[in-house]
């Protein structure tokens, strides 16, 4: 495997980053997971458009264009021969002195890891993940702003330990309010009389680029979207429920804090999206 980083490539071993860069030693920088289907790159100029927001917000200055980086994913999956991958990009902050000031640092990072990933077993896919809330609550927007994928996942990664060591594969997080914001990684939709519902992003969820295509392949499908916040109770009494990311697509959850949701097998809206997500996915992207 061979590893991009700004403009050239490494291997594996070699592919390294300075001890003194701020995304190493505090956590600055943002990144972005990106899925390649059957050679196209799916949505990739949404996940740049977000990858450039999160850098506005944290007043990141990108040296490179839009443009340079979508080209430089492209060849990064061609020079790595891959059909079918996970893409993980990374910016970080680059090299600075010690303390937290991110203006004492020059070169950010452009990191490219054109891999594999599989979160979840098949079997998983075919019967359904189980869930627990967790006491760790999604980051306040008048913290750090949930919409920014930044490098410092341990908000995320608290909540995927406690559900861990509870013997729970995922998790969900509720907001500082009470309600629904979404999985350790993952968006959370459910099914209630028919009808689609998910969060608001201002509940503290990512604007996931798979939650999008969720939400455009139900209205293509006839089904009935609408986003507003949701309550534990919302969860434990729908018809159905799933979750949605690039690493996980989408993903039936049969059961919250031990109640069944539906009768605790996935259900048939679920099953429409999963294969509607799969049979489209391969269709839109840049092909490299
Ligand atoms: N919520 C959060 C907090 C995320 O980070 C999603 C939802 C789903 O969004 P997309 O755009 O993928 O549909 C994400 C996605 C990784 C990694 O290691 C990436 C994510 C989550 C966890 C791990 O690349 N991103």
């Amino acid at each position: 495997m061979k590893v991009y980083i700004n403009g050239k490539y490494y291997e594996k071993d070699d592919a390294k980053v300075s001890v003194f860069d701020h995304g190493f030693l505090y956590g600055d920088g943002i990144f972005e997971g990106i899925r390649l289907y059957n050679k196209n790159v799916f949505r990739l100029p949404k996940h740049i458009d977000r990858l450039f927001r999160s850098a506005r917000a944290i007043m990141l200055d990108m040296p490179w264009s839009k443009q340079e980086i979508i080209d430089a994913v492209c060849d990064a999956c061609r020079v790595n021969n891959l059909t079918d991958a996970y893409i993980r990009l990374v910016v970080s902050r680059g090299k600075g002195k010690l303390g937290l000031s991110p203006f004492t640092c020059e070169d950010p990072q452009l990191v490219i890891i054109a891999d594999q990933i599989q979160l979840y077993p098949q079997e998983l896919y075919d019967n359904g993940l189980k869930a627990i809330t967790v006491p760790t609550r999604r980051n306040s927007h008048a913290a750090l702003p949930p919409m920014v994928k930044s490098l410092n996942y341990l908000n995320n990664i608290l909540a995927k330990i406690e559900a861990q060591k509870q013997g729970f594969q995922e998790c969900l997080l509720l907001n500082s309010e009470g309600y629904v914001a979404e999985c350790s990684g993952d968006n959370i939709f459910i099914v209630f009389d028919g009808k689609l519902i998910t969060p608001p992003v201002s509940c503290g969820s990512l604007g996931g680029i798979t939650r999008m295509t969720t939400i455009e392949l139900a209205k293509k499908l006839g089904i009935e979207v609408e986003e507003k916040p949701l309550a534990r109770f919302d969860v434990w009494t729908a018809d159905e429920c799933f979750l949605t990311g690039t690493a996980a697509k989408i993903i039936p959850l049969v059961e919250l804090d031990s109640r069944k949701i539906g009768d605790g097998r996935p259900g048939a809206v679920t099953k429409r999206l999963i294969d509607a997500f799969n049979e489209y996915a391969p269709t839109d992207g840049i092909r490299i």
